[in-house]
Order: structure tokens, then sequence, then C-alpha cells
């Protein structure tokens, strides 16, 4: 199958509530999704395939961002695969590999391809990726919020919803007395974990060795993404176990993390590792090093929702992901609902992705839509 084109559609997506981390506040999110149409193969002409890029807005999570992905798909990626000709899912890596980095972007077009090719061959995203269950638990992520009383009700929502997992966002002043508090209302079985999305130096680590008190499952990425060797150094000193998110950006940087004592938990974004095939690989590296890995989030829509539940079916994901429901962060999704039932989300069992965007919802939420042609530059 050769690539008949790209389309760029991107939409604007309020969320439900801000939702605060320690790099931002989020009011609403300006989404990137690709759809990818192939020619030429045994099914024939016009496969599409969907997907949704993870990149925020603004590059404060990471270097990517919304508007950088947009332009080098356009600019370099469209070219690149038309030059490439012949495509198929792991064709994809290696034609866009002389370009560096702009991982987001690159896991966007290939999960688009790969979409469009399981459509093809009938197969459901989960079997191809070698998912082992139907449905899977689902935790949430809370943010920073204004006070604790707030924050203790937001929690007592989400448990009520079912949630089998809080993970409570932290930064330098909203830490040990968050996590007490939820601790000393919700009791010691819930399981608990935080994210500092890289707030904390190594000068902290008093201050974060208070939350061993606690009983969390991990803290999550608390210094700076390039820092894995603090994070080692940090490691040593907590109970708690160290797991990392923002660092790890491939398999490789897995199995070094891991084998240098920097983490002893791993967070896997499809999107933060270049892809759904990378992101497997970082699975399998984990299985083999006896590492629990389990499935973050980057507050998707439908689309990009419902290819990570096919990846937190995996057999190694052990503990509850970030896979929330559609109305965690969205009151209408450009997709088929994904509601919570007894803590859990189904894994899509349709062919590709197994979901659609609806396009009444596209129409109504999409702020532009742009065709690229691979043969006219
Ligand atoms: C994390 N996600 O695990 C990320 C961080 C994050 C669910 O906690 C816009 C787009 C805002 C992506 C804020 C969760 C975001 C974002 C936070 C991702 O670190
Ligand atoms: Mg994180």
């Amino acid at each position: 199958m050769k690539l008949a084109g790209l389309e760029l559609v991107r939409v604007a997506m309020p969320l439900v509530a801000p939702f605060r981390t320690s790099f931002g506040t989020e009011t609403s999110r300006d989404v990137l999704l690709v759809r990818a149409a192939l020619t030429g193969g045994a099914a024939g002409d016009g496969v599409e395939g969907w997907a949704e890029c993870a990149a925020p807005d603004e590059p404060f999570y990471s270097s990517e961002y919304v508007g950088g992905a947009a332009d080098v798909v356009a600019r370099w990626f469209v070219p690149m695969l038309a030059a490439a000709g012949e495509l198929s899912p792991d064709a994809v890596a290696p034609a866009l590999a002389r370009v560096k980095g702009h991982r987001m972007a690159k896991a966007a077009v290939e999960t688009a391809v790969l979409d469009a090719w399981l459509r093809a061959h009938g197969v459901p995203l989960a079997r191809f990726l070698g998912a082992v269950r139907e449905r899977v638990d689902c935790g949430v992520s809370v943010g920073i919020m204004d006070s604790i009383p707030q924050l203790l009700d937001a929690v007592a929502g989400y448990l009520d919803e079912g949630y089998v997992r809080i993970k409570l966002k932290i930064e330098p002043g909203w830490d040990v007395e968050p996590v007490r508090a939820v601790r000393e209302r919700f009791g010691d079985d819930v399981p608990l974990q935080v994210d500092a999305n890289t707030a904390y130096t190594l000068g902290d680590a008093p201050r974060l060795e208070r939350l061993d008190a606690f009983g969390l499952l991990l803290v999550e990425q608390p210094l700076d993404e390039e820092d894995v060797a603090g994070h080692a150094e940090l490691a040593r000193r907590l109970r708690t176990p160290v797991c990392l998110d923002e660092s790890v950006v491939s398999a490789r940087a897995a199995a070094d993390a891991i084998r240098t004592g920097a983490c002893s938990v791993v967070n896997v974004k499809p999107g933060r590792v270049g892809g759904y095939l990378e992101a497997r690989r970082i699975h399998d590296v984990c299985v083999a090093m006896g590492v629990p890995v389990w499935c973050g989030g980057m507050l998707e829509t439908g689309i990009g929702r419902a290819a990570n539940l096919a990846l937190a079916a995996l057999p190694g994901f052990t503990l509850p992901g970030d896979t929330s429901a559609s109305r965690r962060y969205y009151a209408e999704d450009v997709t088929p609902e994904f509601v919570l039932d007894g803590g859990t989300l189904p894994v899509p069992d349709g062919p590709g992705i197994g979901v659609d965007p609806l396009p009444d919802a596209l129409a109504r939420f999409a702020t532009s839509r742009t065709w690229l042609d691979p043969t006219s530059p």
C-alpha cells in the first residue's frame, strides 16, 4: 500500500474543569487528529485510518506542541512517506528516522497508517499488539487544586464513579499535606500515587522522603527529564518506588533507566515514545526486567483513548493506567463516549483502533482541516 494523503484535523475541546499540573493550567485542548488514506492494497483503494497526536497546545510537558507537530508532519513527514513508496506499519518509523525527535508527531502518523492497515486486514489493534484482556482497570489523574477541601471533593467524586486508583499531581508546596489529607479521609486501602512532572530537584529529597509514610504505589517523574542519574540517587533514598514518565522516550531509555536503578516502575505513553510499536517494545523490556508498567494519558479524545486501551490490555500492564473515561475530561467526545463501568473501560474489538470520529461532532469541534497531498508539495 502507498500513501494517498494525510488529513490534519484540528479540534478545539473544552475541558470539563481546569487541569492544573506543576507546569501549568489547561482549560481546553487543541488536539491534532490525523487521517491517513492508503491506496493499492489487497482491500482495494480508499482504506483510511485515524490517530490522535499527543502533543499539547504548549511545549511545557516536553518540547513538542501541537503547532510544531502539524508543521513537521506537513513539511517533512508527508514527502518522506511519499518517497518511501510501499508502506506497511513497520516501515513508517524507518522512513521518518532521519528527523530527530518529534516523537509525538511520528507516533500520530505511524498510528494512522497502522489503523488503516489493520482495518484493511480486519485485525483489531489490541489483537495485533498481543492484548490479553477485554476490559482494563482505570485510574484517574487529579490536578492541583486551590484548597484541600476542594481536592477531597474531587477525589470523593472519582471514587464514587468507581476509579480504582487515584493519582495526585504534586509540586513543592502541594505534596505532603494533600497526600496526608487524602489518606486521612479515604483510608490506607485506596491505591494512591503522585506525579510531580519534573518539579523537584535532588535537594528536595528530604521533602520527598516524607511521602514514604503514606504507602504510595509510586512517585512519578520527580526530577528533570534529563536527570536519570539523579533519579537513581533519589530512588536509593526513598522507600516509595520511583516511576519515570518524561525521561522514558524509547525502549533503550527504559532499559537504561531500569538497569541503573533510576526507576522500578515505567509509565508508557505511545506519543512520548514515537508510537505503539515502540510502546510494545517498552512493555517487552519491562516484562523481561521484571518491572511493572502502566499506560499514561495525555488528555486524549476517544481516538487516542481507544488505542491506549488496546495497549493497556497487554499482560505486563499490571497497574491501572490514566486511561480515564471520556467524561473525566470532556462533556462531549469526538467518538462514541467511553463510559466507566465497575472501574474499567472496554478494550475496543473492531478492526484497527476500533472507533471512528462521529462526523457531526467532528464538524462542530474542528477548527481547521488540511489535506496534504504527497504528489503536490
Ligand atoms: C502526565 N497526564 O502523566 C500527564 C501530564 C499532562 C493525565 O496526568 C494538555 C495535554 C495538558 C497533555 C497536562 C496526566 C496536559 C497534558 C498534563 C499532559 O504527566
Ligand atoms: Mg506523568
